[in-house]
């Protein structure tokens, strides 16, 4: 089968396309993707000259790019991802989170080809107590979320109306190799590294759910061949834990790996003025996903996080290389003020 997957050059689509090649020698991937700021080959590199892979710089927002390619189905991450940068300013996210979704929502109408619609936890808001299932209702609180709930709707209404084979699937927080370093764990594995402020929104209290980016790949790989169409499937790691928790975690190990003074890295640990709209607490019940399709995380989160922080501190050139030119303009914006910088 020839399977376009979306969004490959980012972090979780990146590694799913290496686990994809690695499972199933049976498949060809063509992975499209614009190369925005998230976007970057080089995580890929060691398959650029597999037989079954080849890439295409293209927009999912562009039909005609879309119209071109034969393929004989999708796995779509492509996305516009980062809460932050939907808060200073959401066009982006309307129009490759949805725009782009329904764009790819019609090829695989015309073409009578199934979809994986890979989403978000977020989409269901924040949760005092309990778990989000699937029948949760939808209730995004960032722009962000708002676009990713809008391209589920879509996904939902083109199974109803055309009987698209779409299915959808939620995951909670991901972690593990090749994130880029705007989000939380990459952000201050980095920091500390370096020695920079480690800047926490709010109280630090926030809860998020964990779950290793192999995880989230191999539930997608399952979806994929053996989800039901017009069904959700939701993701977790049934790891829950509040920010400041994970940071104290994530400086522990750097402490011990590189030898440094657990305290001086405590000591960067800095308060800074909350996001607004800042979801408390995420918490997803995966129950569906095991019990009809098998599934279970099998990445232990002490064991994950150590192997991540590892991996950030062998690969430094690779982030490194992005901490300059128009991050450093993103990261100015967003943490000058806070940082009293
Ligand atoms: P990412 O930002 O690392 O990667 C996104 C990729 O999409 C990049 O390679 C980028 O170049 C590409 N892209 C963006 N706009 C595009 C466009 N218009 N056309 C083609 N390509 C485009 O994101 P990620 O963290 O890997 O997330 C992948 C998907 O998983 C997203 O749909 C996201 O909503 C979802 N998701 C992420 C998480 C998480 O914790 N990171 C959790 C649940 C769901
Ligand atoms: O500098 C920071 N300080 C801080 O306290 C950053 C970047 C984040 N945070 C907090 C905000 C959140 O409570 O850490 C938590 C995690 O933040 P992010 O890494 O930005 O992730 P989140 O907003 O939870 O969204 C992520 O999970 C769901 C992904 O970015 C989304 O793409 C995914 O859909």
């Amino acid at each position: 089968m020839k399977i376009l997957v979306t969004g490959g050059a980012g972090f979780i689509g990146s590694n799913f396309i290496r686990l994809l090649l690695q499972q199933h020698p049976e498949h060809k991937i063509i992975n499209l993707d614009l190369l925005t700021y998230a976007g970057n080959l080089e995580n890929l590199k060691d398959l650029s000259s597999h037989p079954c892979y080849s890439f295409v710089r293209g927009d999912i927002c562009d039909a005609g790019v879309v119209e071109d390619l034969q393929f004989d189905a999708i796995i779509h991450f492509a996305a516009e991802s980062h809460v932050d940068r939907s808060i200073l300013d959401s066009s982006p996210f309307l129009q490759t989170n949805i725009m782009g979704t329904k764009n790819l929502l019609e090829a695989a109408r015309r073409r009578g080809c199934r979809m994986v619609h890979v989403s978000t936890d977020e989409v269901y808001g924040s949760i005092t107590q309990g778990l989000f299932t699937e029948a949760s209702p939808l209730s995004p609180n960032s722009p962000y979320a708002a676009s990713k709930a809008s391209s589920d709707l879509f996904a939902r209404a083109y199974y109803e109306t055309y009987g698209t084979e779409v299915v959808i699937t939620r995951c909670s927080n991901n972690y593990g190799p090749y994130q880029f370093p705007e989000k939380l764990i990459p952000l201050m594995i980095s920091h500390a590294m370096t020695g920079k402020a480690l800047p926490v929104y709010g109280d630090g209290k926030n809860v998020r759910d964990w779950i290793h980016v192999h995880d989230h790949n191999r539930a997608v790989d399952l979806v994929f061949h053996k989800g039901r169409a017009g069904e959700v499937y939701n993701i977790g790691g049934r790891n829950e834990q509040q920010n400041i928790d994970i940071i104290r975690k994530i400086l522990s190990v750097v402490a011990e790996i590189q030898g440094t003074d657990p305290e001086r890295l405590n000591g960067l640990i800095t308060y800074v003025k909350d996001r607004p709209g800042h979801d408390r607490r995420y918490a997803i019940d995966p129950v569906k996903l095991e019990s009809e399709l098998g599934w279970k995380a099998e990445v232990a989160f002490d064991e994950g996080i150590a192997a991540t922080v590892r991996w950030y501190i062998e690969n430094k050139d690779w982030w490194s290389r992005i901490l300059s030119g128009e991050y450093m303009k993103y990261y100015e914006t967003q943490y000058g003020q806070r940082l009293g910088k």
